[in-house]
């Protein structure tokens, strides 16, 4: 039975789930296996933060222009009709704001419950890049690391949690465990920076708290030199076990998520995030290519086996003792990543 807000044989949602396939990395698949009563949100969820992080993304776009558009995207959503135009790098995104129209559309038939979500969290992650962005204002501390890391990813945490229970499908506990939902994105989100560190430095966008790289070089550039390796690895660690902190929280997380479909949606990124810290720790490619990924095979793996929480654990414990076991004796946070790695055989 349809409800009045199914739009499956529309041009419109056919447009959509193409704009997703062409700029999600890893979502894709995971969004289209979802519950009907959550698919269209949660890609509209997805499609929305997507135009709103090219915007943020976009090095090309002056400041002038670019703030006022992190700050009111949430009211942009509502504006039928609204595309970019400009030109700009980044093709497979950018087209996704020139044919912004199109989630627009499918924004507004969302029930508006989800809207109001969708709508609420946008705002705050706006504002939050925006802040980010302005000249002179840069991740310093590890309080600053945490709180960029919570308006781009955090929220979308916290989003989804009350969709989660908003729709039935989780209990209302799910949405009431911000702290817990808040971490669900800051591993995936520290993942990401730890593992582009080159990439964005390239593009001139500094994610690495001070805060830490300071305590291995004068200037984070300076990492990236030859006779700085041992002290650019010790720096990689000290990023790894930052983001390994938040284990515990997603463990927690994931047992409480009783859906299969949801369960499914929040393991895979998980896992593949684990997975990607254990290929990052140690490997001084961080800081000498950029894009170093998991292979596919492991990939297609990890989608397969991400369908309970034993298998979910074993997984985590599987990477955890790869982890350990890669660690220098040397390295600083040897002792303080073998407590969290231990931690995780104990958990789980
Ligand atoms: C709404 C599914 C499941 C409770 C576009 C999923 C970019 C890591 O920065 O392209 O381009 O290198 O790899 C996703 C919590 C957010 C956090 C954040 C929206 C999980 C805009 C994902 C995804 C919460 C800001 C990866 C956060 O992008 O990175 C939906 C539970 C978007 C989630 C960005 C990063 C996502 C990210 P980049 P990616
Ligand atoms: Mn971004
Ligand atoms: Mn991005
Ligand atoms: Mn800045
Ligand atoms: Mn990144
Ligand atoms: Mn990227």
């Amino acid at each position: 039975p349809k409800s009045k807000h199914d739009y499956s044989n529309d041009k419109t949602r056919q447009r959509l789930y193409h704009h997703l396939n062409m700029t999600s990395r890893s979502f894709s698949a995971v969004i289209q296996d979802l519950d009907e009563e959550l698919k269209d949100a949660i890609c509209l969820f997805y499609l929305v933060l997507r135009g709103l992080d090219t915007i943020e993304d976009d090095m090309t776009i002056d400041l002038d222009t670019k703030l006022p558009y992190l700050r009111t995207f949430h009211e942009i959503i509502y504006q039928k009709g609204w595309t970019f135009t400009k030109n700009g790098p980044n093709e497979k995104d950018r087209q996704l704001l020139v044919e912004f129209d199109a989630v627009i559309e499918g924004f507004l038939q969302l029930k508006p419950a989800y809207q109001t979500i969708i709508a609420d969290i946008t705002k705050r992650m706006g504002n939050g890049m925006a802040h980010y962005a302005t000249a002179g204002i840069h991740v310093e501390t590890n309080a600053d690391y945490d709180e960029y890391c919570h308006y781009v990813a955090g929220l979308v945490g916290l989003g989804l949690s009350e969709m989660f229970s908003a729709c039935g499908f989780e209990s209302p506990l799910v949405a009431e465990r911000k702290d817990l939902s808040n971490s669900m994105g800051l591993f995936l989100q520290k993942t990401n920076i730890s593992r582009d560190y080159l990439e964005d430095l390239r593009d001139n966008r500094r994610f690495w708290p001070k805060e830490i790289w300071g305590q291995y070089a004068e200037t984070m550039e300076d990492l990236v030199k030859p006779e700085n390796k041992e002290k650019a690895l010790q720096c990689l660690s000290h990023m790894v076990f930052n983001a390994m902190e938040h284990i515990r929280d997603v463990l927690e997380y994931l047992s409480m998520i009783k859906n299969p479909s949801c369960f499914k949606f929040c393991a895979i990124p998980q896992v593949m995030a684990i997975a990607t810290l254990n290929l990052l720790h140690s490997n001084y490619k961080v800081f000498t290519h950029e894009n170093i990924k998991i292979r596919k095979g492991e990939t297609v793996w990890l989608m397969k086996e991400s369908d309970s929480m034993d298998k979910v654990a074993a997984i985590f414990r599987l990477y955890a003792r790869q982890i350990n076991n890669k660690s220098n004796s040397l390295d600083p946070h040897f002792v303080d990543i073998g407590i969290i790695c231990g931690e995780i055989e104990q958990i789980c």
